[in-house]
């Protein structure tokens, strides 16, 4: 067995606040914005992410962190706000990712909105859990994850993941989901 801990840095206790109807972080540290254009080739109608690219590029969703060091030992946490939207008929989504530690899981609980997370892993298992107000999806360990808006609202999620998680991003751009969501006659389908 071996003892001996990677280092974490000690820093001093903090509190942030939430506007929890927005679903924004009040002086966040850093706000990530993904729109259309930093989608191309993660819906399945290139086209018609081309024409929403062409139309004005709207906003797919933002990330409010105010980061704490990526270590072992940290929690990172951040809100992520899904807008809703069609691609297509394919609702709209987060590119969705490995974590780099890929031994490392996530909580999300969801604030507003509705939706899916979308789960892998490398060999090919899919699944998927609903979100809801007050509903809470775990992502184990070595799970894939992207989560998609089927509302017609901002999907609002609160995250905690380990400080050391990191962002594989790669390795889902060359695999893709195996199931996607659909919008058909106002119902949504995943196939
Ligand atoms: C979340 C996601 C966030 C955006 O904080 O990073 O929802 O999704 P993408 O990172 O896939 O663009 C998370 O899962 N962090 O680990
Ligand atoms: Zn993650």
């Amino acid at each position: 067995m071996n003892f001996i801990k990677p280092a974490t840095t000690f820093i001093q206790p903090f509190a942030v606040s939430f506007n929890l109807v927005e679903g924004i972080m009040l002086n966040p540290k850093s706000h990530l914005v993904r729109r259309a254009g930093d989608m191309k080739g993660h819906y399945r109608d290139h086209e018609a992410l081309a024409a929403l690219i062409a139309a004005g590029n709207p906003t797919h969703y933002e990330v409010f962190e105010t980061p704490v060091p990526h270590e072992y030992g940290h929690l990172m946490y951040c809100i992520s706000k899904l807008h809703p939207g069609l691609v297509g008929e394919e609702w709209f989504m987060t590119k969705g990712h490995y974590h780099t530690a890929i031994n490392t899981g996530e909580i999300y609980l969801a604030l507003r909105g509705e939706g899916l997370m979308m789960m892998k892993t490398p060999d090919g298992q899919c699944r998927h859990e609903r979100f809801e107000p007050g509903r809470m999806v775990y992502v184990p360990p070595y799970w894939g994850h992207r989560s998609i808006n089927t509302g017609r609202e901002p999907l609002i999620s609160f995250c905690v993941y380990p400080g050391d998680a990191g962002h594989n991003y790669g390795d889902i751009e060359k695999e893709g989901f195996p199931r996607r969501a659909f919008c058909r006659n106002g119902a949504t389908v995943v196939e």
